[in-house]
């Protein structure tokens, strides 16, 4: 499964490896491509393993803003 979140509050480099590191870190996620100019992160994961709202609130425990 992919999916694509709206991500506000990303403003380089550094803030894209925090979220990747975050969402990396959430279970049954297998891949996570954030980019900072889109304010996008694109997140594969395996279906009935990820819970989304568990990773949105982990991107937004780092200070970034979700949706
Ligand atoms: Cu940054």
């Amino acid at each position: 499964m992919k999916t694509v979140l709206n991500v506000k509050g990303m403003k380089c480099g550094g803030c894209e490896s925090t979220v990747r590191d975050t969402v990396k870190a959430c279970p049954g996620v297998t891949d996570v491509k954030p980019s900072f100019k889109e304010n996008t992160v694109e997140i594969e994961y395996e279906e009935g393993k990820a819970d989304l709202a568990t990773i949105s609130n982990a991107i937004s425990a780092k200070g970034f803003q979700v949706g």
